[in-house]
């Protein structure tokens, strides 16, 4: 193990070695958790950060990565996760009065895939079950004719579909060749049960969830499947605005705060709305990172840590409410 560079991302083998490296030399605040296995059999990861200076702490979940070619998701959590616990001593606030999980690398196999084949893969790499790509040479209901290498975009599903909470109602396919694809049931996919399982077993600790996703500068709150907002939209929307605030007191960078279908599109089964409609974690937030699509998702290595740093500082804002309320 040893300390991480800000100038390149990262493959996964590195991240994982300062995920151990972390557990190994501060092993009173930080504790590495295996929380299952990707379907190419990768190991799930996440890193529980506790200073046991509060007992019953409230905490927060941080994921990153559950769409491979989204690299500045997993940096940014690592960034996140080195200032809690390298620079503890900068943020005892936020430490002592908060467990935190961070999983900084949520589709581990789509993130390699986007390394090694295919820059701009989405979905995690499981095989779908069609097990023969001669079975989606059916013109008629995949659109196209996919076959040869290109049958390769029939593997995997969308993680952020996947969840168990008006699945596949809108705003997701049921292709296994469309980058949306939903998976064949709720929960399908190793990835989003381990996820869920793990959260769902903390439900009553977890008091915000935040996924990070990239581009275009935006923090989405529930809903995702419907136009209505849910009744605590206004609480959710004040915290929101105080953490694009303090986001924006960095570099002025412009973001926008609103739910998916006013902002993006909708969707259902993604993991924010099931983190709020299931887990009952009421914060439920998508931070949707640089840039608005200069780059996109070829986000340039020397914006890894302004984004850090203004992630953090939005990050830090829900957290002091957090504290504060409970
Ligand atoms: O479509 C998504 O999954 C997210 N955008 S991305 O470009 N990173 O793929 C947005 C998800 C926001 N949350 C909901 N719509 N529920
Ligand atoms: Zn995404």
């Amino acid at each position: 193990g040893h300390p991480l560079t800000w100038a390149r991302f990262h493959r996964y083998k590195d991240i994982l070695d300062y995920l151990d490296y972390l557990g190994s030399t501060i092993p009173d605040l930080v504790k590495i958790v295996t929380i299952g296995k990707s379907s190419e059999n990768r190991p799930l990861k996440v890193a529980h950060i506790s200073s046991g200076k509060r007992k019953d702490a409230p905490a927060i979940w941080i994921d990153g990565g559950i769409h491979g070619r989204e690299w500045v998701a997993p940096s940014t959590a690592l960034f996140i996760l080195k200032q809690l616990t390298e620079n503890y001593n900068t943020n005892k606030a936020v430490v002592d009065g908060i467990d935190w999980f961070i999983m900084p690398v949520a589709n581990p196999d789509g993130y390699e895939y986007s390394h090694s084949v295919d820059r701009f893969w989405r979905k995690n790499r499981s095989k779908n079950p069609a097990k023969r790509y001669e079975d989606y040479y059916d013109e008629a209901r995949y659109g196209r004719f996919f076959w040869g290498d290109d049958a390769e975009t029939c593997q995997g599903v969308d993680l952020n579909r996947n969840w168990d909470f008006h699945w596949k109602e809108i705003g997701a396919s049921s292709s296994p060749c469309k980058p949306t694809f939903a998976g064949d049931r709720p929960f399908s996919e190793p990835e989003t049960r381990a996820m869920s399982d793990f959260i769902m077993d903390r439900s009553d600790q977890i008091k915000a969830y935040l996924s990070l996703h990239s581009y275009s500068q935006m923090l989405l709150l529930p809903w995702g499947y419907t136009k209505q907002n849910p009744k605590d939209y206004d609480d959710l929307m004040y915290v929101g605005r105080k953490a694009v605030e303090a986001l924006q007191r960095l570099y002025g960078t412009p973001y926008k705060i609103g739910t998916s279908p006013s902002l993006l599109y909708p969707t259902s089964g993604s993991s924010d709305d099931w983190a709020k409609g299931k887990a009952g974690i009421k914060y439920s937030y998508t931070l949707e990172l640089r840039d608005k699509g200069t780059h996109g998702f070829l986000l340039p290595a020397s914006q890894i840590v302004p984004t850090g740093r203004e992630t953090f500082a939005a990050i830090k804002t829900i957290a002091k409410h957090v504290v504060n309320t409970s």
